[in-house]
């Protein structure tokens, strides 16, 4: 089979992995597709942890016609007994003579184990197909079986002039219906949606997704280091849980209240500055296996986070609006003594959303 076949296959691999883009979590996105003899016999993609895995759906749909086929898979086949058994033990029954993955595994219960047990097996193995592509489906998951923290995507929207709202604290619409629909599908991907307690008493927002296909409602979680989340708050009344995240004891009064209200608590140590270690908090989002945690908060979170190197993704939407010096700017940072201390970013993408632009950047490494 010739490289272009190989590619041809991997990323039509990589679309069916997409399917699983909001329900995987905190599993990651894979597909897989079965080909014998230049076409495709069975194709498949994880759809929720705990079923079955790509593979074993491809292998279902190929039957005895996997026999002798090639696999194309976008992730590394596991060798671990988890929620499913080994899919490299069913590729090895199913008789597979070759397969092509993407990735290795960066779950240390697999990372190269899988790949070593089907060459073992005499099966013709090749790893690196479309990698940048595979890895960047999981960039979440990689992060946080590496270095034991969730991918965070900090959603920013202001005016041109970079301003987030009036100084009175208005911000209705800044961004239009199309920008808003954006970022309902950016929630929907996320294993946790994230704002600081400031947003919450301000704005009294849902933070859920109201797309309607959505079968996930990702975990509301909120920094709220003294706890002055109001009982009846809105985001504590709706389906799928709201974990707040606080420096105090759980046998506290307030705990005890938001508690009753429908709230889960988990008590982190604070910063030196006040606030929440944020490091703390990234590493108590992995331990609940969250990859990707979306972001949307006020200026002074957006400033932590950025200064903590804890944006991995920023996406602005930016409207053709000029809203004036005593606006509210985009994320508060201390001033700069230094250019050297500047927080440099790489454009990403750019995009227009409707009425609005919409830019994604990421963190320049020097
Ligand atoms: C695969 N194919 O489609 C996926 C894999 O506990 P489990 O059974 O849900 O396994 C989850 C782990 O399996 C996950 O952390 C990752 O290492 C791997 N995911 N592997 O061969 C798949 N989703
Ligand atoms: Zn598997």
């Amino acid at each position: 089979m010739s490289t272009a076949d190989d590619h041809r296959f991997m990323a039509r691999a990589l679309r069916l992995a997409a399917r699983g883009l909001t329900t995987t979590t905190p599993n990651p996105r894979v597909g897989c597709v079965i080909v014998r003899d230049g076409e495709r016999v069975g194709e498949g993609w994880h759809q929720r942890a705990g079923e079955p895995h790509a593979e074993v759906h491809a292998l279902r749909a190929a039957g005895e016609r996997a026999r002798g086929a090639t696999a194309y898979v976008t992730l590394e086949p596991c060798s671990h007994h988890g929620r499913t058994p080994p899919c490299a033990d069913a590729l090895v029954a199913a008789g597979v003579s070759r397969v092509v993955a993407a990735m290795q595994d960066p779950n240390p219960q697999v990372s190269g184990r899988g790949l070593q047990r089907l060459r073992a097996a005499g099966i013709d193995v090749e790893c690196g197909v479309l990698e940048p592509e595979a890895l960047a489906l999981n960039a979440g998951f990689c992060l946080r079986m590496r270095a034991g923290r969730p991918l965070f995507r900090l959603k920013l929207a202001a005016s041109l002039d970079a301003r987030t709202a009036l100084a009175s604290g208005e911000s209705q619409w800044i961004t239009a219906a199309a920008a808003r629909e954006d970022v309902q599908r950016l929630r929907a991907r996320a294993c946790a949606v994230l704002t600081g307690v400031g947003t919450v008493v301000a704005d009294d927002p849902s933070l859920n997704v109201r797309l309607p296909a959505a079968e996930r409602q990702p975990l509301r979680v909120v920094l709220d280091s003294t706890l002055r989340t109001p009982p009846d708050a809105r985001l504590l009344g709706l389906p799928g849980g709201t974990l707040l995240l606080t420096a105090l004891p759980p046998d506290d009064l307030r705990a005890q209240m938001l508690r009753a209200a429908g709230a889960e608590l988990a008590t982190l140590p604070a910063a030196a500055g006040g606030g929440l270690d944020l490091q703390a908090v990234a590493a108590e989002l992995a331990r609940r296996g969250c990859n990707e945690v979306h972001v949307e908060c006020g200026a002074r979170l957006a400033g932590s986070l950025l200064q903590a190197g804890l944006v991995d993704e920023l996406v602005l939407y930016l409207a053709p609006l000029l809203l004036g010096d005593a606006a509210r700017g985009l994320c508060r940072l201390p001033g700069l003594e230094r250019m050297e201390q500047r927080i440099e970013l790489e454009w990403r993408d750019v995009r227009r959303v409707g009425h609005d632009l919409r830019v994604t950047l990421v963190p320049r490494v020097r």
